[in-house]
């Protein structure tokens, strides 16, 4: 109990008194966990410090982009090698169609690509094309999942609007939200169901095919088949937004690793390497309908940023070349929440866990968790005191029950040793309350 916080306490003062809430993003604010939250000053593989000098292990990744760990030497040198000749020229650069190769290597339905600055941007992007393509208005989306923030999209939502138990937002008109259908994850006669309800007017149906956003749970078998299937019977398009699973799962994303070819991708995060970036991509066809060739318009100032698409080639290129990364990563994870759960058995505490490769979440809840129901079942209050006792035993783990955590290729077996030992102490905690 030895973590001083002055410095962040202070920091968080006056940040509090210029930014709302003091961050910049409403989940940093551990309202859902409770406790203060660090101001992080500096990151190297898999571990961070902040202002007060505490070291901690961390499973953020700074929400996904992080797959290399902190600071990796790759994407420095690259970084600091494009900010050399200058931070963004608003024309062209070279690094934007070598990047683009690259991406679409790992994912073989995609032909072209636009990049944007960020996964919401990615998304709705990707829907308007969708909708312009089709010349439909309904979009399917499913309870728990995130696609950003949005308007059309903040329906029945994860990440930080599930945490803060706001699913929606105010500021968003009903008229805005009223084409957008929000169905339970992992019910494939639902989708079944309102494709029949909507017979032709459906645009398109987007999941995240690994929901990393209400905590991590996988696709039940043969379900993306399922939604693919629907889908092209009733000529709507299939979007996987694989913000977060695209190059974290596998080099390919999710569609690689469950076999289901969407017709539009959604990225962001990894392709990034830890600075601002996404992109929507898919079949020539349909991507020369954005402008300038085509009639949907989307634009922005620092999209292709060649700092932007420096780090994002840094890291993707580096995976490219080190594939086994995934199969050491997946090993460490696999190990980890297995411990974790022995651990909480042990101490008595009610866990279970989802994990796909690289990315988990222990529920704080009893049965499994296959989709939003059962995700909102978990007792948050128990998670809350888990993730205080985890901060104070040096490890940092996502400050919400409804977001993956992520293991990176800069864990070693040490990290996972010492963080399987503070969990232990923790649940100890946890069940004293
Ligand atoms: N998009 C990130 C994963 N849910 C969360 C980042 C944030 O909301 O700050």
């Amino acid at each position: 109990m030895g973590r001083k916080t002055e410095q962040s306490r202070k920091l968080q003062k006056r940040a509090e008194a210029v930014i709302p809430g003091g961050v910049n993003s409403p989940v940093r604010a551990f309202r859902a966990v409770g406790g203060e939250p660090p101001f992080i000053v500096r990151g190297e593989g898999s571990r961070i410090w902040d202002a007060d000098g505490n070291e901690y292990i961390e499973y953020l990744g700074s929400w996904g982009p992080l797959i290399l760990g902190h600071a990796a030497p790759e994407v420095v040198e690259a970084v600091i090698a494009a900010a050399r000749k200058g931070t963004s020229f608003g024309a062209s650069n070279p690094l934007e169609p070598e990047l683009a190769e690259v991406v679409l290597s790992a994912f073989p339905k995609m032909e072209k690509i636009r990049f944007v600055n960020s996964g919401t941007e990615a998304t709705m992007s990707a829907i308007r094309l969708a909708r312009a393509y089709t010349r439909r208005k309904y979009v399917v989306k499913f309870e728990g999942c995130y696609h950003g923030h949005a308007d059309a999209l903040l329906v029945k939502a994860g990440s930080g609007v599930a945490t803060l138990g706001i699913p929606g937002s105010a500021g968003v008109p009903q008229e805005f939200t009223q084409f957008t259908l929000a169905l339970p994850y992992n019910d494939a006669e639902a989708v079944d169901q309102a494709f029949k309800k909507f017979k032709g007017q459906i645009a398109c149906v987007i999941v995240e095919p690994v929901v990393g956003n209400m905590g991590c749970v996988p696709p039940a078998k043969g379900y993306l088949d399922a939604l693919r299937y629907i889908t092209s019977r009733d000529n709507a398009l299939l979007i996987f937004d694989e913000v977060m699973t695209g190059f974290r799962l596998a080099f390919g994303g999710a569609q690689e690793v469950y076999g289901t070819a969407p017709d539009m991708t959604t990225l962001g995060k990894i392709i990034g390497g830890g600075l601002p970036v996404g992109a929507y991509a898919g079949p020539a066809e349909l991507m020369d309908m954005v402008a300038p060739l085509g009639p949907v318009y989307q634009a922005g100032t620092l999209s292709g940023n060649p700092l932007a698409m420096s780090a994002g080639l840094a890291t993707v290129c580096y995976l490219r070349e080190n594939r086994e990364l995934y199969g050491r990563m997946e090993r460490a994870a696999g190990t980890l929440v297995t411990m974790v759960a022995e651990a909480a058995k042990e101490a008595g505490v009610s866990i279970t866990y989802n994990r796909v490769g690289s990315m988990f979440t222990w529920f704080f809840a009893e049965g499994p968790v296959t989709n939003w129901a059962t995700a909102s079942k978990s007792d948050t209050e128990a998670f809350g005191r888990f993730h205080r006792a985890m901060l104070e035993a040096g490890v940092y783990l996502p400050p919400s029950q409804y977001e993956a955590a992520f293991l990176s290729a800069a864990h070693t077996d040490e990290d996972v040793r010492q963080t399987v030992a503070a969990a232990r102490e923790a649940f100890a905690v946890v069940e004293a309350k």
